[in-house]
């Protein structure tokens, strides 16, 4: 008989994930960065207790609302390329279904995390319990169950020896580059109470590696043989590159093809935005001089990435009817997207293995030469959309320009929904890899200021600016005050366009009437003026409201010398995006409608939808 250690199921599952390690330049650390808590019935006596009593090996910490806590964990395992994740754990209701967008955007993105919502009691002898929702015709089913469709493995812990394979698989999931997402464990309240003999061989310290699988000979060779045909080859670098941290053998195989290289929202930062065959963002939001090459590209070699509309351009960006793609992916499902060629591998044993079977082959030169021209008026057009004005509404280009000056390349840029992912992720010139983080997968309003703040813990010693427009600010904010509590940092810039800008212009761009996005077009009585920086101030932050361009440069600077999370409120202009780059996003106009500049944006709707490839 092994020996065994009588535990609730609560104690045995923190136990468990305290031993859980990793390596990280040479260091053993926890693979588990902590556990998030917000505490009700249904996990304050459980998860609670045994939290309590393991507080100096797992750190818990508290947050305000269970969405933010767990954007918190996502954030950090992104910032930390999903080395090292976190856990969240609610009370059952409406705890833990507040997590659930946030398992959606970590299901999206592909990111680890470690769902513990309570859940009812696996007896049923108190039903209903406070916040249980009853079905009338299954017994099983629990609110909890709206997790599975977010999560990459769900499972009910009905029994206190089910969390010993439960915890297994968990581990299997969250660190596994391909199946990498959120699990659940839903942990039935009784049961996290309940003691079990547990074998002392089940919490032995385990260190895990991250598994880079090298490619198929096979789909090796094809990939080959079709870059070596490629006369107009081209690189996209997706979020994958940046989780496989293949940076170097990114530059190292574009530089020796002489294949030029643009970058998704999730790849950003992939090269720093100075690598002479960085072409910089491609797609809806894309540089003039990605767009450009994408669209003439012959062969196109599509790394880490999901291809999802706003790179493919609603699969209307690549012209070249004789295309070939390579689908360099760690996951086959992502590998074969739109007939590509699939090469399932992780990204840098991928890249070395290629670079290593094209040996001396190189782009003809003149496709390759040709970039730095495409670059050169790119950044000529860049330049002048975020330069410094006096205007007392500058655009969204124009605060960008102002925090690129204030705070250089050497910052975590951090963003998600609004106006501004469009625009920085062609204007925001990255440097190291991961300190673009864009959350563009599920682009959730309220994911900034949280993520943020889970970013900042896997990079302490890290300036982490958070750009943010005022409707996501006012959606999920309150984590400023966690910030402040936990001596974490952060740079918050809030661009005030007294509304939902982005989605007022698509509106406009529709054909349809301003209405319901803009403070002003809504249904109102008193036209809202919110002051930002009282309301930020009154959680503990350092915040101002400044009057311009020149203002907030200033007030950057001092800002990096704060103590703690400054946030900075500018006055900006709704109505004006970046015109430069760009391509077609198909968004459904309607087919009839009483309003002429409807009927005009469909028409116009229909032309654009005829350079969608259709059966690719
Ligand atoms: C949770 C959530 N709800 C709704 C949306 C749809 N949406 C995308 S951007 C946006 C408006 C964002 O407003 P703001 O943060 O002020 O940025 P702006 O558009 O003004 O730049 C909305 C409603 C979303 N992405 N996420
Ligand atoms: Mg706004």
């Amino acid at each position: 008989m092994s020996k065994t250690i009588r535990l609730t199921m609560a104690q045995a599952l923190t136990r468990f994930l305290s031993r859980q390690m990793t390596e990280i330049d040479g260091s053993k650390v926890p693979i588990f960065g902590g556990v998030w808590a917000i505490f009700g019935h249904g996990n304050v006596a459980g998860i609670g207790e045994a939290l309590y009593q393991l507080r100096e090996e797992l750190a818990t910490f508290r947050a305000h609302n269970e969405q933010a806590m767990a954007h918190a964990a996502i954030a950090y395992a992104k910032a930390n390329f999903r080395r090292r994740f976190m856990a969240a754990t609610s009370s059952i209701g409406p705890g833990a279904l507040n997590m659930v967008t946030a398992a959606a955007l970590a299901h999206v993105n592909r990111l680890p995390v470690l769902f513990l919502p309570g859940d009812v009691f696996a007896n049923r002898i108190p039903d209903p319990v406070l916040q249980q929702a009853e079905d009338f015709s299954d017994g099983t089913a629990t609110v909890n169950d709206c997790f599975r469709p977010v999560s990459r493995y769900f499972d009910r812990i009905t029994r206190p020896e089910q969390i010993i394979p439960a915890l297994s698989r968990a581990m299997a999931v969250l660190t596994d580059p391909a199946e990498c997402g959120p699990v659940t464990l839903s942990l039935c309240q009784d049961v996290q109470a309940e003691a079990y003999d547990y074998p002392e061989s089940f919490f032995a310290e385990r260190v895990w590696h991250q598994r880079r699988p090298r490619p198929d000979r096979h789909e090796l060779a094809a990939a080959v043989a079709a870059l070596k045909s490629a006369k107009k080859p081209l690189i996209i670098a997706g979020g994958g590159v940046l989780y496989s941290q293949a940076s170097d053998e990114l530059a190292k195989f574009a530089e020796g093809a002489g294949i030029p290289v643009c970058e998704t929202q999730g790849g950003k930062s992939s090269l720093p935005d100075d690598h002479p065959l960085n072409m910089a963002a491609v797609g809806v939001t894309g540089t003039s001089a990605a767009n450009r090459l994408a669209e003439e590209a012959d062969v196109v070699l599509a790394i880490g990435t999901r291809l999802q509309d706003f790179t493919t351009g609603s699969w209307a960006l690549f012209k070249n009817s004789g295309k070939t793609i390579i689908g360099l992916n760690v996951q086959a499902f992502d590998a074969g997207k739109h007939r590509a060629l699939p090469l399932v591998a992780d990204a840098a044993e991928g890249l070395a293995e290629l670079g290593a079977a094209l040996k001396d082959w190189k782009a003809p030169s003149a496709w390759t030469d040709n970039t730095a021209t495409g670059k050169k008026a790119w950044q000529v057009e860049a330049a002048k959309v975020t330069a410094s004005t006096n205007a007392a509404y500058p655009s969204d280009a124009r605060v960008i320009g102002a925090v690129q000056r204030a705070m250089g390349s050497g910052v975590t840029l951090l963003h998600a929904a609004g106006g501004l992912p469009g625009e920085l992720h062609k204007l925001w010139q990255a440097g190291a890899p991961g300190s673009y983080h864009a959350e563009y997968g599920f682009s959730t309003m309220g994911y900034e200021i949280a993520g943020g703040l889970g970013a900042k813990m896997a990079k302490p010693d890290e300036e982490v600016v958070v750009m943010i427009g005022d409707g996501s600010y006012l959606m999920l904010n309150s984590e400023i005050a966690t910030s402040v509590m936990l001596g974490l940092k952060l740079t918050i810039v809030l661009l005030d366009n007294r509304g939902y800008g982005c989605i007022n212009r698509l509106q406009m761009a529709t054909g349809g009437a301003n209405f319901n996005n803009l403070l002003k077009d809504t249904r109102h009585e008193v036209l809202p003026d919110i002051d930002f920086a009282a309301h930020a101030a009154s959680m503990g932050a350092i915040a101002e409201k400044v009057p311009s361009i020149a203002g907030l440069e200033n007030a950057l600077a001092q800002a990096k010398k704060n103590p703690r999370t400054t946030v900075l409120v500018i006055d900006t202009d709704p109505l004006v995006s970046t015109d430069a780059g760009g391509h077609w996003w198909d968004v459904a106009v309607p087919e009839v409608s009483v309003r002429p500049q409807v009927n005009a944006a469909r028409k116009a709707y229909d032309e654009k939808r005829k350079m969608q490839t259709v059966g690719d």
